[in-house]
């Protein structure tokens, strides 16, 4: 493992930020009796973020359900983030998606997605036009255990290596899929396995470490960019509330299973990686814990104070528009 100061700051910065994003924005949303679910990334940072720091902007990554890390990661402001799950104009996708349809192209960003699995054919798409464009750039595609026996991924992955795209498939086992164990519903231990079916190298990893899920990430967009084709990453991770926050009373797994996971807590375990190498110190990083504390005041300040949309744009950005001027003077908006 080599790194330099600045990486460690950037690893370190990006997972307090998306800890933070998950511990203030989802309560927020929650007190607001917001209407839409919310899915928390909170003990899955390491995956997100030691993936997305082998991405430059270009390469394209598609999201799931539980993205806000995954965004965070690939380079989405978290205040337009905040401001997209509070429903506001100034949100990335103009307050009419929600956490589940967050999406920045400028940052390769193809979206958060509320269909398990879809991700993956959408990465798989980047990645063919990347591949048929020239443009060097690779797609990653997050999925969780429970998508991994979708059909669609077992299609794209076979496409994937058949025309050997530059893609990555990241399979993030978080132990579940809703409340049905991963162990109960794969059919082998390990999801990685499965790339042996596929002609395609298969890497399993300890997801709540930030530095083994970057090197296997390294090696395998390094193998992407080289023409090499496709490869298959499962990161064994955890997540740390329930499937959806709010309402799920996590009967079907227990307290002292819950407290081994965060005993090996992604953050605490960078910091006792880091610090004895003396390369940043223990002040530093708690300086960038208490300024993702103030990230976060500031995006929930942002959102607050930001206009919800007008409703004269809900046909905006759809596939067939509908010219503002005829939905004001009220005429059928039947479409
Ligand atoms: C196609 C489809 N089937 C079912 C659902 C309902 N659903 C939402 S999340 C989820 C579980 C997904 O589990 P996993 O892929 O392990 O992701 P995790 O929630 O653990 O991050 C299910 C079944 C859905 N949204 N889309
Ligand atoms: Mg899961």
């Amino acid at each position: 493992m080599e790194m330099d100061r600045d990486l460690l700051i950037k690893l370190y910065k990006m997972m307090v930020t998306i800890r933070n994003f998950e511990e203030r924005g989802i309560p927020e949303t929650g007190q607001r009796r917001m209407s839409a679910s919310v899915h928390s990334s909170a003990g899955q940072e390491a995956v997100a973020v030691g993936v997305c720091a082998q991405l430059t902007n270009e390469d394209y990554m598609g999201s799931t359900h539980r993205g806000h890390g995954h965004c965070i990661a690939k380079g989405v402001e978290p205040r337009v983030m905040m401001a997209e799950l509070f429903g506001r104009s100034t949100g990335s996708n103009k307050g009419k998606g929600g956490s589940m349809h967050i999406a920045d192209m400028s940052k390769g960003m193809l979206g958060t997605n509320g269909v398990v699995g879809a991700s993956v054919p959408l990465a798989l798409g980047a990645a063919l036009t990347s591949k048929v464009k020239k443009l060097g750039r690779v797609a990653v595609a997050f999925f969780g255990d429970g998508a991994a026996s979708q059909g669609v991924l077992h299609e794209s992955m076979n496409l994937a290596s058949v025309w050997k795209l530059p893609v990555i498939f990241v399979c993030e086992n978080n132990g579940y899929a809703m409340s049905t164990p991963a162990d109960y519903a794969l059919s082998i231990t390990h999801v990685s396995d499965r790339a042996a079916g596929y002609d395609m190298p298969g890497i399993h990893v300890d997801g709540m470490d930030v530095f083994a899920v970057y090197d296997a990430t390294g090696e395998a967009v390094a193998r992407a960019r080289a023409g090499e084709g496709p490869s298959l990453l499962e990161c064994e991770t955890y997540r740390y509330y329930g499937h959806t926050v709010f309402d799920d009373p996590l009967t079907y797994r227990t307290k002292e299973e819950e407290d081994h996971w965060r005993a090996r807590d992604p953050i605490k375990h960078f910091r006792n990686t880091v610090l004895p190498m003396g390369e940043i110190t223990a002040e530093e990083l708690d300086q960038m814990d208490q300024e993702a504390v103030d990230l976060m005041e500031e995006a929930v300040k942002f959102a607050d104070e930001s206009p919800l949309p007008d409703p004269i744009e809900i046909y905006d950005d759809i596939y067939v528009s509908y010219p503002a001027a005829e939905l004001k003077r009220g005429v059928n908006m039947e479409i």
